[in-house]
């Protein structure tokens, strides 16, 4: 039987396990990236390990998203990373040089090879045909030790492309059609691949904003193939060696494809507050916009800046708009100032900011009170922009442009043409922001540099047999790791700093939270399905961990959140009577019994004291996530177990 490409990469890096769906399969790492909010855990957590040197091809270190420096804390932060990356063989990206998705496919991602990211949008890489996957700080680290990474195999589905993109009308359209089809957890437990005729009127950049945004659809992963389009980016950026081409089998086997015909889509918009709340543009055309930002690593490259100048070229934006602009790397800057776009971007009156994740983390130019926000971003969670009722939309640039332009949300179809971007044939390509790690002599003696702002890793406890807590906390459906673990630009600082961090835990949906976890000792959390979707943050689980939580039962889990969760030593259980969640009340006291048996059993009865009732959970664990488990968490296993030699690179 063929195979599709998804399965054709993962072959190749079998290390352990079998490719039938939902058994659990352990890949060998080719590639890691981290960026800073995640990237201190990380190398905390590496430096643990006992180990020299990463042992993959290549890892990278960036610095995107804690660039505002208010205080020491992230400066101290950036210069640990810096060290710590030279010492064990990582590159380091400086602060300036871009966000870590746009950077990686411009430099660094090659066709055919594996990448992990502590980010969960590392997918942008399938845009060039890797197999990238987003995943927590600590499974990134025992990557980079060379340990293998597991992953829960996955079913395969394709979008079919046909026709071709109508002017003004963009790949960010094609995402959110597709979130408007299958909703944020539409892709859970499946790769997305991207074939088709359509596919080669699709640039590099266009492919990327599509993989990018498939993680919004709680995707695996998403890929495209590798042709003569990714052979001309490549080229263009100097590496043509670093092609291979990748196609699916003719008769490669899909659990379900997806038609879309390009040619019949509209400029669509994601409503607040989540990525999948998809209409089209004219549907709300007229609404009155305070703001608009453009950039994020979904729609920063240097092909959507360029559409952008052309339509701002020779006008000023809106009176009542703030636009602003964040080029997604220093590439795309200094071509943007050498060809004058940049100049026609100024002259508009948008405010261009420094090339990193800005506003979309909320790091600065948060709305004005219910302000309406219009951004090419991927996602809009309520209170993710720093401004809690904020109002959030996501859209393509033309939309944004056209928004920035006439102070109200405008179907860009209206707007007069602009003549037709083309790609670039070379790059201009400058790697001087991009330090080598030293060399393995000078390595050994060089010094890693500690700031006050990192403290002490919190550590978990194993599981006893019996387990009785409270529960602390029940939340609906969809909640993000926004949602437990809020970023921006108050907090995202203390990312090394979990004591800090946890009085923030699950702030927008109840401000009481910490201090009641704390009190509580040991304590359960119950989740409605798709519990924890967003974001690779494992501190999404550490910080919970910190505060006693042991486990959290919900009706589904998202794929990065459960695996962090994992890690961390809080068991995951889903319900085997979902109706059972309406029962359970916050405050009640829950008893587990025989958990030890439980876990390996995959089933773990509970008894709620208020009612007397027994209720069955479920928790289909690999042996080596039951270990985990057992264990306490990944870093205690891993101590125990040396296991990061265990899976070596072969
Ligand atoms: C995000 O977009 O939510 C982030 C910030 O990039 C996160 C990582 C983090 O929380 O540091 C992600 O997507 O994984
Ligand atoms: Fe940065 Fe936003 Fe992309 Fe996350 S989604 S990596 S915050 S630009």
């Amino acid at each position: 039987m063929g195979m599709t490409i998804a399965q054709k990469i993962i072959a190749a890096h079998l290390v352990d396990g079998d490719m039938t769906p939902g058994s659990q399969v352990a890949l060998r790492i080719d590639q890691t990236l981290t960026q800073d909010a995640t990237g201190t855990m990380a190398y905390l957590e590496l430096e643990t390990m006992g180990i020299d040197r990463v042992k993959t091809e290549l890892s990278v270190a960036y610095v995107d998203h804690n660039t505002l420096q208010s205080g020491f804390e992230n400066a101290d932060d950036h210069r640990y990373l810096q060290t710590v990356a030279a010492k064990y063989g990582v590159h380091f990206s400086r602060p300036g040089n871009g966000i870590c998705h746009q950077v990686h496919l411009e430099r660094f991602g090659k066709p055919g090879k594996t990448l992990i990211g502590s980010d969960s949008h590392t997918p942008t890489g399938g845009g060039i045909g890797m197999l990238a996957f987003g995943a927590g700080g600590l499974d990134v680290a025992v990557a980079m030790g060379g340990g293998a990474y597991y992953i829960s195999m996955p079913k395969m589905f394709k979008v079919e492309l046909t026709g071709k993109l109508n002017p003004y009308v963009t790949a960010k359209d094609v995402s959110l059609e597709l979130l408007r089809i299958l909703s944020v957890k539409g892709g859970v437990g499946a790769i997305i691949e991207w074939g088709g005729e359509g596919v080669k009127t699709l640039s590099v950049p266009e492919r990327a904003t599509i993989t990018n945004m498939g993680t919004e659809l709680g995707a695996t992963t998403s890929i495209f193939p590798s042709d003569e389009t990714t052979r001309a980016f490549l080229k263009a950026q100097g590496r043509e060696e670093d092609y291979t081409p990748l196609a699916s089998d003719p008769d490669a086997v899909y659990d379900r494809i997806i038609p879309i015909d390009l040619s019949s889509l509209k400029p669509m918009i994601a409503c607040p507050h989540s990525p999948d709340n998809v209409v089209s543009v004219d549907s709300i055309a007229g609404t009155k916009v305070d703001q608009v930002c453009i950039g994020s690593c979904t729609n920063s490259s240097l092909f959507d800046m360029l559409k952008v100048a052309a339509m701002l070229k020779g006008k000023n934006v809106h009176p009542s708009v703030s636009l602003s602009v964040s080029p997604g790397s220093k590439q795309v800057l200094r071509m943007l100032a050498d060809c004058g776009a940049l100049s026609d971007i100024l002259a508009s009156g948008a405010r261009v900011l420094e090339c990193a994740c800005g506003p979309c983390i909320g790091m600065g130019f948060s709305p004005n009170s219910g302000g309406v926000s219009l951004r090419t971003f991927n996602r809009n969670f309520l209170g993710r922009s720093g401004t809690k009722d904020g109002q959030v939309y996501l859209v393509s640039p033309e939309t944004a442009v056209a928004a920035a332009l006439n102070g109200v949300i405008t179907d860009p179809t209206t707007m007069p043409p602009i003549p037709p971007v083309t790609m670039p044939e070379t790059f201009t390509v400058d790697d001087s922001a991009v330090l080598a790690p030293l060399p393995p002599e000078e390595a050994k003696t060089a010094e890693v540099l500690r700031g006050p702002n990192i403290k002490e890793f919190p550590k978990s406890k194993p599981f006893a047999d019996t387990l009785s807590a409270k529960l602390v906390l029940k939340v609906g459906d969809n909640i993000t790791t926004d949602h437990i673990m809020p970023a921006g630009a108050k907090i995202l600082p203390y990312r090394s700093n979990i004591p800090f961090l946890s009085q923030f835990c699950f702030q927008v949906c109840d401000a009481e939270f910490a201090e009641r976890a704390k009190a509580a000792g040991d304590g359960v959390i119950i989740g409605g399905s798709n519990y924890g979707q967003g974001s690779s943050r494992e501190h999404a689980a550490l910080v919970p961990m910190y505060l006693g939580i042991r486990c959290v039962i919900a009706k589904s889990f998202a794929r990065i959140h459960i695996a962090n969760l994992i890690n961390a030593g809080i068991l995951p259980l889903t319900f085997a009577d979902p109706a059972d969640y309406d029962a359970l009340e916050q405050g009640s006291k829950l008893i587990f019994k025989d958990l030890k048996a439980g876990i390996a059993a995959g089933t773990v009865v509970m008894t709620d004291t208020a009612t007397g009732k027994e209720i069955v959970l479920k928790g289909e664990f690999t042996r080596r996530q039951q270990e985990i488990l057992l264990c306490g968490g990944l870093l205690n296993y891993t101590k125990e177990n040396n296991c990061w030699n265990r899976s070596i690179r072969h």
